[in-house]
């Protein structure tokens, strides 16, 4: 009895082996093809790539679990070639893949759909252009794309709501936001700043509780500011700079309204009034408004904190008042209009005040030099 079940394990042993050892010479054989591909054959990192039977065998960027290639990750490895080769179906256990900092060009096919067990994409920082295939939402398990800094055009389709975080910022998308995501509630982060988007802010995102970053800067929105987004439980970042937004902003009356906001950005719209002082008072855990500015510049990080960066016309003195806690006031670049008043230069806390670009006249009130 022992003698049996032990050469019946043996014998399972070897079909294992044997099956492994099959399945990943395939695979291994299709990454090279897509190597081949390649329009640089000169790779320095990509040498590992070559004819063996193990694709897990030291091969750069491969690594794998049960002996199938689970994670693909060549970022910044000077590739320089398209995705048309991709085994896109010979790789049936693909979990992760980065791709990213190199220099691919061309269109996504299609074929990415048949990743069903990918969760991790990331494109980045390439030259791929074309349109957002569907197929990329039919990915099951997929939680994460991050495809910023590529040429991609056409608009953002419903099919994306699958995802928990999407970073697109940077491309060439068009067209309005979907009104509606498939399952919108699992979106966590969205970054769309810097493409070409227009019309609304969609109301689906209300649903959207998991929310931490939403990014729309940069684009071609034409809407009011939509204060139900004050809602949202987890809302870190809010950034819509640099768009068409206008009119007045209103706030509910609420006193429960963005409560985890730590950046917040509507610089460089059209909005008709003030800012709401009562919006002030909500922004409570707010410390830094501006994310824009990649590296902080001449404001070191000590003044950086505290910061606010509005966008509205008209000096209220009522905002001042509110002003008064922040080290470091940026109203550049906006359409503020008459004298400077007087009471700013009793802000307490003010380290550094920037009104240059708007239509300001007269002369700096004496009360900034006492
Ligand atoms: C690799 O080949 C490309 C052209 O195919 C050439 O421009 C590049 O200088 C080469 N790099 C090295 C390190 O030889
Ligand atoms: C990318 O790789 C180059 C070498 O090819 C290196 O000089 C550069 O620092 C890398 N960049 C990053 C962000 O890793
Ligand atoms: C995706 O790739 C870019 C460029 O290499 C990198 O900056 C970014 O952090 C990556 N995203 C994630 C979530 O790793
Ligand atoms: C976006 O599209 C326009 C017009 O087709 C083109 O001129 C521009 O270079 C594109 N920008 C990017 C980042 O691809
Ligand atoms: C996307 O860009 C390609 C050229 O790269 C162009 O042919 C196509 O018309 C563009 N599509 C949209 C929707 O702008
Ligand atoms: C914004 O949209 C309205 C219509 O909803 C339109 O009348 C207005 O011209 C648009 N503004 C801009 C700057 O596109
Ligand atoms: C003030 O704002 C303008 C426009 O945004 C900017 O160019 C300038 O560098 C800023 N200066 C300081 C001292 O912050
Ligand atoms: C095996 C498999 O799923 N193949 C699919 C790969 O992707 C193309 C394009 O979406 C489909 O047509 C195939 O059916």
């Amino acid at each position: 009895m022992m003698m049996v079940s032990k050469i019946l394990f043996s014998l399972l042993q070897f079909f294992t082996l044997f099956t492994i050892t099959f399945a990943s010479t395939e695979e291994a054989t299709a990454l090279l093809k897509w190597k081949a591909t390649f329009k640089n054959q000169n790779n320095s990192l990509l040498v590992s790539w070559k004819p063996s039977p193990d694709a897990c065998n030291d091969r750069y960027g491969v690594v794998c679990f049960n002996g199938r290639v689970n994670r693909l990750n060549i970022r910044n490895a000077s590739v320089f070639g398209t995705l048309y080769a991709f085994p896109f179906s010979s790789l049936p256990f693909l979990k992760y893949v980065d791709l990213s900092m190199n220099n691919l060009f061309g269109t996504i096919p299609p074929e990415i759909g048949n990743l069903t067990n990918l969760i991790y994409l990331n494109l980045s920082v390439n030259q791929i252009s074309g349109t957002i295939p569907p197929q990329i939402g039919s990915l099951a398990r997929i939680q994460a794309l991050h495809i910023f800094e590529n040429h991609l055009n056409g608009s953002i389709l419903e099919e994306i709501g699958y995802l928990r975080i999407t970073d697109m910022k940077h491309n060439n998308l068009s067209g309005t936001l979907p009104t509606t995501f498939s399952i919108g509630s699992a979106l966590r982060s969205f970054n769309l700043d810097g493409n070409k988007l227009e019309g609304k802010i969609p109301q689906f995102l209300e649903n959207c509780q998991q929310l931490e970053v939403l990014d729309l800067g940069d684009n071609l929105l034409n809407d009011t500011f939509p204060m139900w987004l004050g809602t949202l439980p987890e809302l870190r970042v809010l950034s819509m700079r640099l768009n068409k937004l206008h009119g007045p902003i209103r706030t509910s009356g609420s006193e429960q309204m963005f409560l985890e906001l730590r950046i917040f950005d509507l610089s460089r719209n059209d909005f008709s009034k003030n800012l709401p002082t009562s919006l002030f008072q909500h922004l409570k855990a707010m410390r830094t408004i501006d994310q824009t500015s990649k590296e902080p510049r001449y404001l070191g990080d000590s003044y950086y904190h505290d910061s606010v960066m509005v966008s509205s016309k008209g000096l209220e003195l009522e905002l001042l008042q509110i002003l008064t806690i922040y080290t470091t006031i940026d109203l550049s670049n906006n359409k503020f209009e008459g004298y400077i008043p007087s009471i700013m230069g009793d802000l307490i806390a003010l380290l550094v005040l920037n009104l240059s670009h708007n239509g300001l006249q007269g002369h700096i009130p004496p009360s900034f030099f006492s």
